[in-house]
């Protein structure tokens, strides 16, 4: 398939194809696929670090703190994931945590937090999370019970935060914890904690099938001043679903880079796998099947650029569409890499190899920043919405 070719579609402009071919051709040079690192939380700073010198997370940014648009641009950050994730899923996370821990602050931090953390998000030296989930909180993030309760000009908070990445490893979380007696989405504020802040502990390291820094973290009394709130109290939880309509486009942005690598990594092995007297690709079977990998991964790639491009031009929530997008480009991928893997035979489980590391990689694009099922209720709710308007449509 001609990697080239998407970035040609009119909802792409000439920044964004420039932006295409620098991003492949560093990538091309500086990811190359190794072994897995012994220790992952200095593999994400070296990466973080590595991405920030060569100015990728001026990207995560607005212009105004070092960023390349005057916001942050949606489907940058979806050429740029695509392109990490086609090469290297750690590059992809190192890159997506540090705008999803701070996209927050971009999009409603006082001028004093952003001045304090933009920065070193551009230039690689601090270590972004997002910390929204909880053990009884995840799909049902209005569900969540982590307290801040205001203490003259502090908040002390307490409660467990789970599955989240960066945990352990961030120099600051941005946390969401309710506030005051408000039930339901209404009562949640988002904070920034520091990582030094006293009460602040990894409970426990989750270690997953594609390895990454994850954290169950404590919350025991800690300590912010009220400086470090972001907006107003109550806001919190637009501002967590305000961030993820940017950041969801982009998950799926990633998917579809592992399932190009999964068809490409398909398509050489076909051409190559001689059996019964052909080559693999000479049977209609594996012609069929890599008939249908193309659909998808055109499919998901138009998913895709449609709903960043919606999120960077039109006037209103694209909740609608970047939940398609995510709910598609994710399953459509776990379809692809599936298919990937029988074509590569034996090979396709051995680990190491790229097919088996992607079948490992994109399992929990499925699950994470909203599941499938989390996509179909928002997408489900839309559509039967009496006023589409109501719905943010
Ligand atoms: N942007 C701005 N505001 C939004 C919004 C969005 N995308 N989505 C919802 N809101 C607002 C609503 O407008 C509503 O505001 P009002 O009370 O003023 O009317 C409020 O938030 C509550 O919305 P809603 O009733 O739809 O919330 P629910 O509790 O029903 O939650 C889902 C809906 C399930 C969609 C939400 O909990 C969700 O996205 N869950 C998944 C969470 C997730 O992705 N977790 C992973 C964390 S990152 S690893």
């Amino acid at each position: 398939m001609a990697a080239a070719d998407r970035f040609e579609w009119p909802w792409l402009d000439e920044a964004h194809r420039k932006l295409a071919s620098g991003v492949e051709s560093w990538a091309a040079k500086a990811l190359v696929d190794g072994e897995e690192p012994d220790d992952i939380d200095a593999a994400v700073r070296r990466l973080v670090e590595d991405l920030g010198r060569n100015g990728w997370l001026r990207y995560c940014v607005p212009a105004s703190h070092g960023g390349v648009f005057p916001a942050v641009d949606c489907r940058s950050l979806c050429i740029i994931r695509e392109t990490f994730a086609y090469r290297d899923a750690l590059a992809d996370f190192a890159f997506a945590l540090e705008g999803l821990g701070s996209c927050s602050i971009a999009l409603r931090g006082s001028a004093e937090q952003k001045d304090a953390y933009l920065p070193r998000i551009v230039n690689g030296t601090a270590v972004a999370a997002f910390a929204l989930s909880e053990p009884d909180a995840g799909s049902d993030a209005a569900a969540l019970t982590t307290t801040a309760r205001r203490d003259g000009d502090d908040y002390v908070l307490d409660g467990v935060k789970t599955w989240t990445s960066n945990g352990g490893a961030a120099d600051f979380y941005v946390l969401f914890a309710r506030v005051g007696e408000q039930p339901g989405s209404k009562g949640i504020t988002a904070f920034i904690i520091d990582r030094d802040t006293p009460g602040l502990e990894t409970e426990a390291r989750i270690h997953v099938m594609a390895p990454h820094p994850l954290a169950t973290m404590r919350l025991r009394g800690c300590r912010i001043p009220a400086s470090a709130r972001i907006g107003a109290e109550g806001d919190g939880f637009k501002v967590a679903m305000e961030t993820l309509d940017l950041f969801r486009p982009s998950v799926a942005a990633a998917a579809l880079g592992f399932a190009r690598r999964a068809h490409d990594e398909a398509v050489m092995r076909a051409r190559s796998r001689r059996m019964f007297g052909q080559t693999l690709a000479d049977f209609q079977l594996t012609q069929a099947a890599i008939g249908d990998m193309a659909a998808l991964v055109d499919a998901s790639a138009l998913l895709v650029y449609r709903a960043a491009w919606l999120r960077d031009t039109a006037q209103r929530r694209v909740t609608k569409e970047a939940a398609i997008a995510k709910m598609f480009a994710t399953e459509a991928a776990q379809k692809v890499i599936d298919r990937a893997v029988q074509i590569h035979g034996g090979l396709g489980v051995v680990r190491g190899n790229v097919v088996e590391r992607l079948y490992r990689d994109i399992r929990a694009l499925r699950i994470y920043e909203g599941a499938t099922e989390v996509q179909q209720l928002i997408v489900g709710r839309h559509e039967l919405a009496d006023d589409g308007q109501a719905a943010g449509r």
